[in-house]
C-alpha cells in the first residue's frame, strides 16, 4: 500500500488527530513538513491544497482533503477492513452517534479548550500577555462541557457507546495539551468518569506513538 501524505507538524492538534487515526487504521503515512514559523502554510503553493492556509492537508493517491475530522472519517471508511474496526461505526445509528459526539467535540469542546491552551500555554511561551477575562470565560464554558461528559461517561464506557471510536480519538490532542501544558489538568482529573475515560483513551498504542512523535519534534534543551 502506498503511503498517504500528511502535510503539517505532528505537534499541531489537528495534525495529531489525523496521525492517531492513521495509526489506529494501520495506514502507512509520510509527513510532509510545513514550517509554520516561516508561514509556509500561507504560501501560494500551500494555499492551492488548503485554501484556508491551515494544517493538516491530506493526500491519498489523487485526492486531497483538509479538515482533520473529515480526514478521519474518510480514513476510517476507506480502510474499514484493517486496523481498529468500527472507528466510524458500521450502521446508520452507530455512525450518527459517533457523529453526534464528534460534533460535540468540534463545536462544544474544541473552542473553549483551544482558547484556554492559547491563553495558558502559547501566550506565555511567546512572552505575550494573557487575557484573564478570556481565561475565566473559556474555563467556565469548558466546565459545562465536561460536566455533560462526566454524566455521559457514567452511563457509557466511551462517548458513543461501548467501543472506542473517532468521537473519543478526536479529544486526544486538546485534552493531552490541557494536562501537559497548563495548570488546569484538574478539569479532567477531578471528574471521576472523565478521568477513567482519559486513562483508557490516552493509553492506546496509537496515542503513545503520536506522543513519541511529539517528543521527537520538541526542541531539545541544551
Ligand atoms: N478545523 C481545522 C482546524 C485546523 C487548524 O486550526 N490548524 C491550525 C494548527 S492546529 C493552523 O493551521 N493554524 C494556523 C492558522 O490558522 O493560520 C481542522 O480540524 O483541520
Amino acid at each position: 500500500m502506498a503511503a498517504v501524505k500528511v502535510h503539517g507538524p505532528p505537534l499541531s492538534t489537528a495534525v495529531s488527530r489525523v496521525l492517531a487515526c492513521l495509526i489506529e487504521k494501520d495506514v502507512p503515512f509520510q509527513i510532509i513538513s510545513v514550517n509554520m514559523d516561516k508561514r509556509e502554510h500561507k504560501s501560494p503553493d500551500y494555499l492551492k491544497i488548503q485554501p484556508f492556509g491551515q494544517v493538516p492537508t491530506f493526500e491519498d493517491e489523487h485526492i486531497t482533503l483538509f479538515e482533520s475530522r473529515a480526514i478521519c472519517r474518510y480514513v476510517s471508511e476507506k480502510y474499514v477492513n484493517q486496523g481498529t474496526k468500527g472507528l466510524f461505526g458500521n450502521n446508520p445509528l452507530t455512525k450518527a452517534s459517533i457523529d453526534q459526539w464528534l460534533e460535540a467535540e468540534g463545536q462544544n469542546f474544541q473552542p473553549p479548550s483551544i482558547n484556554l491552551l492559547f491563553q495558558l500555554s502559547w501566550l506565555p511561551r511567546m512572552k505575550l500577555e494573557q487575557n484573564q477575562e478570556a481565561i475565566k470565560e473559556n474555563e467556565e464554558k469548558l466546565v459545562k462541557v465536561l460536566d455533560v461528559y462526566e454524566k455521559r461517561l457514567g452511563e457509557s464506557r466511551f462517548l458513543a457507546g461501548d467501543e472506542f471510536t473517532l468521537a473519543d480519538l478526536s479529544h486526544l490532542p486538546n485534552t493531552q495539551y490541557l494536562l501537559s501544558w497548563t495548570d488546569r489538568g484538574e478539569l479532567i482529573t477531578s471528574r471521576k468518569n472523565v478521568e477513567r475515560w482519559w486513562g483508557e483513551i490516552s493509553g492506546r498504542d496509537s496515542w503513545k506513538k503520536v506522543l513519541e512523535m511529539h517528543n521527537a519534534a520538541l526542541p531539545t534543551k541544551a
